[in-house]
């Protein structure tokens, strides 16, 4: 009767944190309780992306993001909401959204331990065709929350506590990691509760599928090119591998985890930092990468050895199944 047992005993997402936690009895619950108020802005930009269409939500809400980038009204709105569930959770301290050009420091009557680097809605160009989109988040713990400066952010990835997205797609996924493995939950719409579906994801060791933007390729520099060149015309008798590219970072990542193969956002000739960011990007999808067993490369070292400067700082990143990375690691070692 195991079927039966996993429809009646249900593995929530704040169930599966709460045992974690058990492990750790100094714990007092502030990382549950910050992960409930995540957990919130995702369902809610969750129920936004669907209802997106019909409602039309969607549209130019006439403001430029940080980036130069037009803004759409479902980040405008995502990131409200984001924004204000952190604070009112009162564990946290700094926020870094990519929708915002200053940090935002908590009050100190609201403060708490935790800061959150997040991008509220990631992949807007895909926003007004339907095509999937996500939520990406890092979480760092403060020293001293009553002396808090910008350092506190400006950490390597390796210095995070937790990471994770969650995917606006077919279903709501939410992916997590506490520095002990990754796993996957799922939104069951009639619960409203994100139930555990993919436990301890494992990234295959080597993949089938390249991911990248090649119309950029004119402007590759030598190993990148030398690496897509190989995937499309294996010269060791291998098959060809397939091209996927959504353009949005979480469902290539997402994708990547699952089947295996690499995501790459190198750099060019055009932007020589790449174009993702650093603390809300790269990084928790390097820390889930390596969690789940793959490897993460900007072209020059691990990508959560980089030390950031600035909290809007791009870099290039190569990552998903360990052989892939190994390979392009290769590649940069032999230019040297
Ligand atoms: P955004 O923050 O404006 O949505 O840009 C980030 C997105 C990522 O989701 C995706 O990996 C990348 O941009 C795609 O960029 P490009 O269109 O240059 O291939
Ligand atoms: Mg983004």
């Amino acid at each position: 009767h195991e079927a039966e047992t996993h429809r009646t005993d249900l593995m929530t997402i704040t169930r599966y944190v709460l045992n974690e936690q058990s492990r750790h009895p100094e714990s007092r619950g502030d990382f549950t309780i910050l992960l409930s108020h995540i957990v919130l802005g995702c369902k809610f930009v969750c129920s936004a992306v669907s209802k997106a269409g019909l409602a039309k939500l969607i549209g130019l809400a006439g403001e430029t993001n940080v980036q130069g980038e037009e803004q759409k009204k479902l980040d405008v709105l995502s990131n409200e909401v984001f924004v204000k569930a952190l604070i009112s959770s009162g564990r946290t301290c700094i926020l870094v959204s990519e929708e915002d050009e200053e940090a935002t420091f908590v009050d100190p009557s609201l403060r708490g331990k935790y800061c959150v680097v997040f991008d509220p809605l990631d992949g807007s160009s895909n926003i007004d065709c339907g095509v999937s989109i996500g939520t990406i988040f890092g979480v760092y713990m403060v020293k001293d929350k009553d002396n808090v400066t910008l350092d506190e952010v400006l950490q390597p990835g390796k210095n995070m506590l937790a990471a994770g997205y969650c995917m606006y797609g077919s279903s709501c996924t939410l992916v997590l990691s506490t520095g002990s493995g990754v796993n996957g939950f799922t939104l069951d719409p009639s619960l409203g509760e994100f139930i555990l579906t993919h436990p301890d994801i494992k990234i295959p060791k080597k993949g089938k599928i390249y991911s990248v933007n090649e119309g950029n390729a004119k402007n590759w520099d030598g190993p990148t090119t030398k690496y897509v060149e190989k995937c499309k015309y294996p010269k060791d008798g291998a098959s060809p591998k397939s091209l996927r590219y959504i353009g949005s970072m979480v469902a290539d990542v997402h994708r990547t985890l699952l089947y295996g193969g690499i995501f790459l956002y190198p750099a060019d000739k055009k932007s020589p930092n790449g174009k993702l960011r650093v603390l809300y990007e790269v990084f928790p999808m390097s820390f889930l990468m390596e969690q789940a067993g793959g490897q993460a490369f900007t072209g020059k070292q691990r990508a959560l050895d980089l030390v950031p400067t600035k909290i809007h700082q791009r870099s290039p990143i190569f990552l998903g199944s360990y052989d892939e990375v190994e390979e392009i690691k290769g590649l940069y070692a032999a230019e040297e």
